[in-house]
């Protein structure tokens, strides 16, 4: 299997540090990873649109030769192929509740926050538009509510007591606010608590910025 991938963007990162928790966990992962440069527009030429015609990363290119083009796919594929444990409960009820999290993170949250990035300072050199930026940062705020109030049972991870999805998901889309030098996290201070010793954690601290 090969990943393509870059460092650091959002989508990307939620693959990397999905592998990472699963090797934390004893796990291989077997995959070859190859960085496309998005800063040099390398995702719009021919040889990466021939692999996703919508030209972004993450792409798992299979064996098979089939290429999987959305992060969560890849994760849901590698969950279900790479032996041992995984990052999402077993029964049925727990799958369910860790999954909601998951989707409510990315669309309450991580697409409004990835499209702020790009109105705020896009690091693929997008013109700024702060009067939307505004918009957006205001659009996200029940998000953070909603994970604030979340974690108001005194659970460590989003998703309960172990790391999950939503996890690898949220982590990764702060990880791209800060590249605005941006707080949108207001005071709510469970939510900053889990930011901190997430990223923090020795499985994944290598691959963030701070
Ligand atoms: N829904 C896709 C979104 C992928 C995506 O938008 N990736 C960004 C990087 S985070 C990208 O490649 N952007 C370049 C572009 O759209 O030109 C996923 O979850 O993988």
């Amino acid at each position: 299997m090969k990943l393509y991938t870059v460092p650091l963007a959002p989508n990307p990162m939620r693959v990397t540090l999905y592998i990472a928790e699963r090797e934390a966990l004893g796990c291989t992962v077997d995959i070859e990873r190859v960085i496309v440069n998005t800063l040099k527009g390398r995702h719009r030429e021919e040889a990466h649109l021939a692999r996703n015609p919508w030209g972004t990363l993450p792409v798992l290119e299979l064996e098979s030769g089939a290429f999987i083009t959305e992060s969560l796919s890849i994760i849901e594929y590698l969950e279900a192929i790479v032996a041992g444990p995984g990052l999402l409960p077993e029964d049925p009820e727990g799958m369910a509740v860790a999954r909601n999290i998951e989707r409510t993170v990315e669309m309450r949250i991580a697409l409004d926050l990835g499209r702020y990035v790009h109105c705020q300072k896009s690091p693929l050199g997008l013109p700024q538009d702060p009067v939307r930026a505004a918009e957006l940062a205001e659009r996200i705020q029940p998000g953070f509510d909603w994970v604030n109030k979340l974690l108001g049972d005194g659970r460590p991870f989003l998703s309960g007591q172990a790391p999950g999805l939503a996890d690898c998901t949220l982590a990764a889309f702060l990880q791209f606010m800060r590249f605005t030098e941006t707080d949108l996290l207001g005071s709510r201070e469970l939510l900053r608590r889990w930011d901190k010793s997430y990223r923090h954690r020795e499985a994944v601290s290598d691959l963030f910025m701070v």
